[in-house]
Order: C-alpha cells, then sequence, then structure tokens
C-alpha cells in the first residue's frame, strides 16, 4: 500500500512566518473543556511558532496575556447570544480575552487568533465578535474505498487504498484543521455513489475504522456521516426488497443506525443519493422520495441523526422528447410537489444549478420553492467542469454570484444566500454542502492555487457576505507571506479574473456541456449532443441554444416572479445565461450589442490571451519566486494554454461551419 505523505506543502495554516513577533505568548485556558486538547495542540504546531516563547497553563495565573475560556468557566457576563459556534475576541486591562458560549466557540475563536497572528496584527488590537451564518457548513468527499476518488484531481483518497483504511493520524489530523481552521462543521468521507465495498462501512467489519475518524474529526468540530447505498437492505441485509413501506425494511435499517451510534455516538447521519445515475431508490417500489427519505429519518431522529437526501434526480436514459423531459426541470418537479412532507431531520441538498455544476447555469429554482422542507445548496470545489485543477478557476465568485441572487421567493430580496441560512424562511434553509477537492498530494488540492477554493468556500460558509476581495487576499497573504506584495497582487488578480476567463475559452453564454464525455476535461463540441444525458444545445445552420421559455420546455414558471419572466425575455434575459433558456440565430444581437457569432469568436480568441497574459505576469516575477513553485504553476499554466487554443478552435471552427459567418476581425479560425 502506498504511504501517505504527512510532510506537507505549505498551505494557509501552516506556512512558516516572515515575520516572527517580538512577544512572548503566555496563553491560559480557563476551564476543562475537551476542546482544550486540540487548541493546546494547534497552538503548539502553529501559533507558538510566531512568538519568541510560548507557555500554556490551564488556569489564569495573572500573567498570561491570552485567556481562552467560557464565559461560564471566566466567571464573565455574557455578550449577546452567539450560539454554540459564535465567538468574541476583545482586549482589557492589556490581556486579549477569546470568550463563546461553548467550547466549539473557542475553537473558532483560537483559529481567528491564529489568522490575525499570521497576518501581523498587534495582540491587543484584535478584535471580533463572529457567528456563523449557516447551521451546516459541510463537504462531501466522493472516495472509493480502493483509494480511487470520483471526480478527484488532486491524488488518490485521504482516507481510503485497497479496500480499507489509511488511518494514518497525522494525515488525519491536519487535514481535520484545514477543515476546521474555515469554519467546516461536518462531511462525509465517501462517495455518493456507494458502490459494494463502501455499502459495508457501516457493518461491524468497518465500524471501528469509520469510529475511529468521527472521533478524531469531533475533536475538531466536524462531525461525520456517511453516504449509504439506498438499496443496502438487500445488498448487505440478505432481504429481498428495499421497499421503505416494508416493516422490514425500516425495522433493519433501525437495527443498523442503533449499531452505528452504539461505536460512534457523535455519527452525524447519512447522505443518500437515490434514483439518480442509476442508484436504486425508492422508485423501484413505486414510492415517492418522502417515503423513502422518511423511513431512513425516522430510524435517526431518536440519537438526533440527520438524513441529507439529494435532489439531482433525473432520468439519465431519455432523451428530450417533449417539454416535460428537459433535464433541467427534474430537480423541482420531482421535490417541490413534496414540500411539507419530509421529517424535520431530513435535509434535502440541492444542486447549484438546474444542471449539473457547469461554468456557468441559473439558480436552481428549487432553491426558494421550499417553503416547509428543510434544505442545504451543494457545490462543487473539485473542478469538474471548471478545469480539473489544471486550469486556474477560482470559484468563489461563481458562488457569491449564486448567494447574492435574489429569487424574489418572498417578494423582492429574498436571495438564496438568506434562504440557505435559514434567515428568510424561517429556519427551513440549514446551509451549504460542497463536493471537495482535497487529496493525497503534498498541496492537498493538486493545482496550489487551487486550495483558495476550499478557502473561500469555508469563508462564505461561514459569512456569505464577506467581502470577495477580502478574502482572495488573506488567503494569498497566508499561503504566501514569504512572496513579495506585489507577487501576491498578481496572483489574486489572476485568481479573481479566472473563473470568467474559463467561461470564455469554453462553452459560451450558458450553454455548457461541450466537454468531452466521461472524464469532462477538454473541448467536445458534441460529445454529449447525441447521447440521452439529457445535455443538448440544439446547434444547427440557422442557431443555437436552449428554448426554455413557455413556448419551449416551460421552465422559465418555475422561478417565482418577474424572476421568470425576466428569463423568459429576450431582451432582459442576461447575456451570460442567454442560451441557457434560448434558441437563437447567429445573428441575434446580445445587450453588448454583439451579434451572439461575433461573441463566440472573440470571447475565444480573448480567453487565449488571457491565459497568456496570466504567464507573461508569472513570468515577470520568475526572478521573486521560489523555483518549486514558479515550476508548479508554470507547468499547470503551460497545459491551461494547450486546453484553452483547443477549446478555442474546436468552438470557432465548429461554429464558423455551421453558421458561414466570416470573423468581422478577419481572425484565423482553424478550419
Ligand atoms: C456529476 C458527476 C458524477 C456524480 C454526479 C452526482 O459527473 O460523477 O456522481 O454528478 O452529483 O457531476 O451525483
Amino acid at each position: 500500500m502506498e504511504t501517505v505523505t504527512t510532510d506537507r506543502e505549505a498551505c494557509w495554516l501552516t506556512t512558516e512566518s516572515s515575520k516572527p513577533r517580538t512577544e512572548k505568548l503566555l496563553l491560559s485556558l480557563v476551564g476543562d473543556a475537551p476542546m482544550f486538547a486540540t487548541i493546546r495542540r494547534l497552538c503548539q504546531n502553529h501559533a507558538a511558532k510566531f512568538f519568541v516563547e510560548t507557555a500554556i497553563t490551564d488556569r489564569d495565573t495573572g500573567k498570561s496575556n491570552v485567556i481562552i475560556g467560557t464565559w461560564t468557566s471566566l466567571g464573565k457576563e455574557s455578550t449577546p447570544n452567539l450560539g454554540s459556534e459564535g465567538y468574541t475576541i476583545f482586549s482589557e486591562e492589556g490581556r486579549l480575552w477569546i470568550v463563546a458560549e461553548e467550547e466549539r466557540g473557542l475553537l473558532y475563536g483560537f483559529y481567528h487568533f491564529l489568522k490575525e497572528i499570521q497576518l501581523g496584527t498587534p495582540l491587543l488590537e484584535i478584535s471580533a465578535q463572529e457567528k456563523p451564518a449557516n447551521v451546516f457548513r459541510m463537504i462531501n468527499h466522493w472516495d472509493n474505498m480502493d483509494g480511487s476518488v470520483e471526480r478527484g484531481y488532486a491524488g488518490r483518497s485521504l482516507f481510503f487504498e485497497g479496500g480499507s483504511f489509511t488511518k494514518d493520524e497525522d494525515c488525519m489530523r491536519s487535514y481535520a484543521e484545514l477543515l476546521s481552521s474555515v469554519g467546516i462543521n461536518a462531511l462525509t468521507i465517501n462517495n455518493v455513489n456507494v458502490h459494494e465495498q463502501e455499502s459495508a462501512l457501516i457493518t461491524n467489519r468497518w465500524l471501528p475504522e469509520v469510529a475511529w475518524l468521527a472521533k478524531l474529526f469531533q475533536e475538531y468540530g466536524l462531525t461525520l456521516f456517511l453516504s449509504i447505498n439506498y438499496a443496502s437492505p438487500i445488498t448487505i441485509g440478505g432481504l429481498d426488497t428495499a421497499d421503505p413501506l416494508e416493516t422490514s425494511v425500516a425495522d433493519w435499517w433501525e437495527r443498523q443506525v442503533e449499531r452505528i451510534y452504539g461505536s460512534i455516538p457523535s455519527f452525524g447521519g447519512f447522505v443518500v443519493k437515490a434514483d439518480s445515475e442509476h442508484r436504486p431508490g425508492p422508485f423501484s417500489y413505486g414510492r415517492t422520495h418522502a417515503d423513502g427519505a422518511n423511513m431512513l429519518a425516522k430510524a435517526l431522529k431518536p440519537y438526533g441523526g440527520h438524513l441529507f437526501w439529494r435532489c439531482f434526480v433525473y432520468d439519465c436514459l431519455q432523451d428530450w422528447r417533449d417539454r416535460s423531459t428537459d433535464r433541467a426541470r427534474a430537480a423541482y418537479d420531482h421535490f417541490a410537489p413534496l414540500d411539507g412532507a419530509f421529517a424535520d431531520n431530513v435535509i434535502l441538498q440541492i444542486k447549484s444549478g438546474p444542471m449539473d455544476f457547469q461554468v456557468r447555469e441559473a439558480v436552481s429554482p428549487l432553491i426558494g420553492a421550499l417553503k416547509q422542507t428543510k434544505h442545504v445548496i451543494e457545490l462543487q470545489i473539485t473542478q469538474e467542469y471548471t478545469g480539473q485543477q489544471i486550469d486556474v478557476c477560482y470559484l468563489p465568485p461563481q458562488w457569491k454570484e449564486i448567494l447574492d441572487f435574489d429569487t424574489h421567493a418572498n417578494g423582492k430580496d429574498t436571495t438564496v444566500a438568506d434562504l440557505v441560512s435559514g434567515r428568510a424562511n424561517g429556519g427551513f434553509g440549514q446551509g451549504m454542502t460542497a463536493v471537495v477537492n482535497t487529496g493525497r498530494d503534498e498541496n492537498w488540492t493538486g493545482h496550489s492555487f487551487a486550495q483558495a477554493n476550499l478557502y473561500g468556500y469555508g469563508q462564505l460558509a461561514w459569512n456569505p457576505k464577506r467581502c470577495l476581495h477580502a478574502i482572495a487576499e488573506e488567503w494569498a497573504d497566508r499561503t504566501y507571506p514569504y512572496l513579495p506584495k506585489n507577487v501576491r497582487k498578481t496572483i489574486v488578480s489572476i485568481q479573481e479574473c479566472s473563473w470568467i476567463v474559463y467561461e470564455s475559452y469554453t462553452s459560451p453564454l450558458g450553454i455548457g456541456w461541450m466537454v468531452n464525455p466521461g472524464h469532462h476535461y477538454g473541448p467536445n463540441v458534441n460529445g454529449y449532443e447525441f447521447s440521452p444525458w439529457g445535455t443538448y444545445h440544439f446547434s444547427d445552420r440557422n442557431g443555437l441554444g436552449v428554448d426554455r421559455t413557455r413556448k419551449g420546455s416551460n421552465y422559465v414558471s418555475q422561478y417565482a416572479e418577474p424572476v421568470g419572466s425576466r428569463y423568459e425575455n429576450l431582451q432582459t434575459c442576461p447575456d451570460e445565461l442567454l442560451l441557457f433558456f434560448h434558441h437563437v440565430p447567429y445573428t441575434h444581437v446580445l445587450t453588448s450589442g454583439k451579434t451572439v457569432i461575433q461573441h463566440i469568436y472573440d470571447s475565444h480568441f480573448d480567453g487565449v490571451e488571457q491565459v497568456k497574459a496570466f504567464i507573461a505576469a508569472w513570468e515577470s516575477h520568475k526572478q521573486e519566486l521560489p523555483e518549486a513553485l514558479y515550476q508548479h504553476v508554470r507547468v499547470k499554466f503551460d497545459a491551461q494554454l494547450a486546453n484553452a487554443v483547443e477549446w478555442r478552435d474546436q468552438v470557432n471552427t465548429y461554429y464558423y461551419r455551421m453558421s458561414g459567418i466570416e470573423d468581422k476581425h478577419g481572425r484565423t479560425i482553424y478550419r
């Protein structure tokens, strides 16, 4: 078995100090919170290196300059209610206080302190009053027990290899630190596509290993969940059905859940992908998704467990037969009618867009349509459709656009962020989850710059209103403190425009899907055009795009008004989503004033030039960069450029041939 490398390359948490501080750190941990063991370790591993000397005591000797404790243990009067994860940092009588209601708040308070220490803030100027916007700030691993990672671009699984657990404690602790340092508080460790091997994770064969991991993660405020196979009663239980209304099935699940909680009292619950892409589900028995989910939720309920039930449900074997078979409609069509029918510990997990993590999609209309059902939004940090951690594609700007989107679900100013956090719907929004981008690569994420996507996800899940630029700068300052300021500035500016650059050389105007089937990297204009996945662009000699208007699939009607009408109307539909909603001629004029065909040519030529500009900027700093970092990024950039050129040539050539219209700037289109 391959060994897991624990000697990790720098990331935001582990970089050395470039400007050591002149103070001593005399830290008092007051009280008996079990979390203090974690904080002590974090202090020794990460904070101590910034100070000339560090000492930790377990009571306030009066000499300490930083004191950590709950309001109760410190005998202090509590400030405004910041909940179990919130914290306050303030200075009083020449000392710094990190205080919270509960111990998880202390952990996050300590991370905040650590961040400020890294950034060079004077000790007594550190001040904060924080509480997370979202209950769940979760990540989903798509890891398999053979060590492979579905849609993983950062090496093999951190958890599994060769059909077993890697069980590398140092690596697991580093990883738990990485996640909790950005406020992530829950995770699944195995793929939503649960194959035979992983079905056994809930059996006694593997429960001790799962329990070991769950306990370790719990020390960092992370709750462990498992993805389960809906058909487990058959595949591992020896029953001949998984019908949710069969008593034998419900009893079987109750027994499994009882056993799991017997070994893992902190267990979070299950994540289920059912009736989707060949996975089993309640449809096989003529039952609804509410029937399926509620049966499992009932088993989890006595232990406080949650059931995350994914809404990524569509028929992947049908073609576009009529308007009802538009794949974009599927999640809403399946789940909106079931609003209110789910148990209160079921949380529906809704992909951010109605299709599947494309570089640009409309926001899922199911978010806002659920008024009486708990739900989270699901994002994709792993760059399946966005460059696979070869191309730079910094995703927080995409997520921020989604979170700021006004659904009008309860009238104007009902943003996605307000819905998923529960602020706009009386707590039915339960937060955010995302398919993560980490693996066993030394830098965790394949491309070092891709670390920023995990960082940004954590920041936005904690506070969706945080300034994007501040997040990007903070990540760069913490990750590359040894680089001159101007180099960090270059990195930040590359990151900040990278999503739009990626969009410009790939599929145009929201049309999506022109990727190679299967692995999803690189262009293949018709790769998905003639297969039954529901992913079409309908290009012909007259025009292109998907008609989702009232005359087409009527998908627009799933939105609250006036959102639906804005998309319906060619004049008000935003350019970047035009082909997601409309089938138009090549000569259609965008609000930008360009024709669609000219936009396609221009954006593809520009996209390649932008990647060349990234490379030129990187080269201009060659002397200031350590050789390893210079090479690492340069190699990726070269691959990105080759990819961008291929996209440009295939897409432009294809549309030149389809439309017969010349580029008005007379550039050479590969024919
Ligand atoms: C798609 C991926 C596939 C996943 C699926 C899902 O290509 O590997 O299984 O999403 O979310 O994007 O279930």
